[in-house]
C-alpha cells in the first residue's frame, strides 16, 4: 500500500507546507523524516496563516496522524511551544507519535552552532541556528541523546554529564564561552520528558503496521534536494538527507514501500545562507521577485536569495530522488513580466554543461545560459484550471516540464489551500 514522498526539488522553501496540507485529506499519517526546527512550512487556510517548524504539516488535518520520524532532530522546547501555540489557535495535537529513535537538540548544540560560524568567517554555512548540525554531528559520533533517554532519568542523566564533559572545554577552553551547567539541563529535559511522554512510539513499526492494513503516509521533507549533505552543495547544506532516499531511512520505512516520488518545485529559485547559486540575481529583478514572492525565512526572517528557474537542477532533483512527477508552485508570482529568462545548462570555464559539475570548484564557476519565454500579464490567482491559464503561462509550465523530466501534476497559483490547478 502506498507511501508517497514529497521532497523540495530546489533549495527548499519551495511551498513543501501548502502541498503537504493540499493532500492532507486523502492521506492517514503525515511523517518528518529529516531535520529540525529549521524547517519552516507555512499553510494558509481561509484567512488562517500557519508556520510549522518541527511539527508535520498534518497536525492541520483532523483526519491525520502527525508523526515526527526517527531521522528528525527535536528540539524540545520548541516543539512544546509549537504544540502549545496550535493548541490556543483550536488544533489538537494529541494524536501526535514522536520516534523514540529520534535525537534530541541540547543546550550545547545551538551554542556551538553559533559559535562555529562566527569561527568561520566568510566561510560560514548561514545556519539558521537552531542547532542542527551540531546535533546531527553528535549522533554520527554515537553521543547523541535521544528521544527514549527522556524515559530513563539515570540514562539521561549519565549522557548530559558525558556530553557537557567534552562540550564545556570546547566551549569554554577553544571559544571562550561559558559552560552550560548540567544540572539545570537535566531539570529542564526531565520537564519536557513528562509532557512529551504520551506521544513517544515506536513509529516504525507503527507505520510498517498502517502499510499494511492499507493507510496512505505521507513523508514530508524539509529543506530541498541541493540541500541535502550527500547530494547538496557541501559544504553548504544542512546536515541530513532531505532526498527520497533519507526518506526511507528517517521515517523507518523501506525503499519498495514508497509508490509516488513527489518534487516541490518553485516556478523561479531561492536559497537561504550561503553558497554557489548559479541564477541567483543580484539587482532589481531579484528584489522584486523577493517582495512579489515574499521570500523572507520562514524561520529566521531572513531575506532569501533569488534568482531565475534553474533546469539543470530540476533534472538533477528528478535523477537523484527518482522523482514521479513535480508540483509547480508560484507561478502566479511571475506574471506581469515581460520575458521569462530560464537557465538551460551552465557554462563552465568555456565549457557547456547539461548536468550539474562534478565538483563545487566547478559548481561555482557555473553561469547560467538562458532560453527566454514569452510572460503574461493576467493575474491568474483565480485560475482554476490548466486552460484558464493564459497561453504564454500555458507554454512556460509545459517547456519547464519538458527540461526537467518529470509530468507536473499540480501547479500553484497562490498561498490558498484552494488556489492549485490540478493537471493530471
Ligand atoms: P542548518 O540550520 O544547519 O540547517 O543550515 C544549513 C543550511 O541549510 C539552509 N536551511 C534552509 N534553507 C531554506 N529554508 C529553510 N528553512 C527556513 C524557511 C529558513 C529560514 O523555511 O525559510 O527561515 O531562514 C532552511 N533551513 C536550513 C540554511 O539556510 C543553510 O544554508
Ligand atoms: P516550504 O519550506 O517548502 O514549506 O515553503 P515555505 O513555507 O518556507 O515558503 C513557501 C511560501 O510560498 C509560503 O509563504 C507559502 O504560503 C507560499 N506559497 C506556496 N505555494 C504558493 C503559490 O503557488 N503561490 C504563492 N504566491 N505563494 C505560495
Ligand atoms: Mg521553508
Amino acid at each position: 500500500m502506498p507511501a508517497v514522498v514529497l521532497v523540495g526539488a530546489q533549495w527548499g522553501d519551495e511551498g513543501k507546507g501548502k502541498a503537504t496540507d493540499l493532500l492532507g485529506g486523502d492521506v492517514h499519517y503525515v511523517v518528518r523524516y529529516q531535520g529540525g526546527n529549521n524547517a519552516g512550512h507555512t499553510v494558509v487556510i481561509g484567512d488562517q496563516k500557519y508556520a510549522l517548524h518541527l511539527l508535520p504539516t498534518g497536525v492541520l488535518s483532523p483526519n491525520v496522524t502527525p508523526v515526527i520520524g526517527n531521522g528528525v532532530v527535536i528540539d524540545p522546547g520548541v516543539l512544546l511551544s509549537e504544540i502549545d501555540g496550535l493548541r490556543d489557535r483550536g488544533i489538537s495535537c494529541e494524536r501526535l507519535l514522536i520516534s523514540a529513535g529520534a535525537h534530541l537538540i541540547m543546550p550545547h548544540h545551538k551554542a556551538l552552532d553559533k559559535v562555529t560560524e562566527r569561527y568561520l568567517g566568510k566561510a560560514r554555512i548561514g545556519t539558521t541556528g537552531r542547532g542542527i548540525g551540531p546535533a546531527y554531528g553528535d549522533k554520527i559520533a554515537r553521543m547523541g541523546v535521544r528521544v527514549q533517554d527522556l524515559l530513563d532519568p539515570g540514562i539521561l542523566e549519565k549522557k548530559i554529564d558525558m556530553a557537557l564533559g567534552e562540550k564545556n572545554q570546547v566551549l569554554t577552553k577553544v571559544y571562550n564561552r561559558r559552560g552550560i551547567d548540567a544540572d539545570k539541563v537535566l531539570d529542564e529535559y526531565l520537564g519536557y520528558a513528562e509532557r512529551l511522554k504520551p506521544h513517544i512510539a515506536d513509529t516504525s513499526l507503527v507505520l510498517s503496521k498502517a502499510l499494511d492494513e492499507g493507510s496512505v503516509v505521507l513523508l514530508e521533507g524539509g529543506q530541498g534536494t541541493l540541500l541535502d549533505i550527500d547530494h547538496g552543495t557541501y559544504p553548504f547544506v544542512t546536515s541530513s538527507s532531505p532526498t527520497s532516499g533519507g526518506a526511507c531511512a528517517g521515517a523507518g520505512i523501506p525503499p519498495n514501500r514508497l509508490t509516488r516520488i513527489i518534487g516541490i518545485l518553485k516556478a523561479y529559485t531561492t536559497r537561504v545562507g550561503s553558497g554557489p547559486f548559479p541564477t541567483e540575481l543580484d539587482d532589481d529583478m531579484g528584489e522584486w521577485l523577493r517582495q512579489t514572492g515574499g521570500e523572507y525565512g520562514t524561520t529566521t526572517g531572513r531575506n532569501r536569495r533569488c534568482g531565475w528557474f534553474d533546469a539543470v537542477i530540476a533534472r538533477y532533483a528528478t535523477r537523484i530522488n527518482g522523482l514521479t512527477d513535480f508540483f509547480l508552485t508560484k507561478l502566479d508570482v511571475l506574471s506581469g513580466l515581460e520575458r521569462i529568462p530560464v537557465c538551460v545548462a551552465y557554462d563552465v570555464d568555456g565549457v557547456r554543461h547539461e548536468e550539474i559539475p562534478m565538483t563545487q570548484t566547478e559548481f561555482h564557476h557555473a553561469k547560467p545560459v538562458y532560453e527566454e519565454f514569452p510572460g503574461w500579464q493576467e493575474d491568474i490567482t483565480q485560475a482554476k484550471t490548466f486552460e484558464d491559464l493564459p497561453p504564454n503561462a500555458q507554454a512556460y509550465v509545459r517547456a519547464l516540464e519538458e527540461m526537467s523530466g518529470a509530468p507536473i501534476s499540480a501547479i500553484g497559483v497562490g498561498p490558498g489551500r484552494t488556489q492549485t490547478l490540478q493537471i493530471r
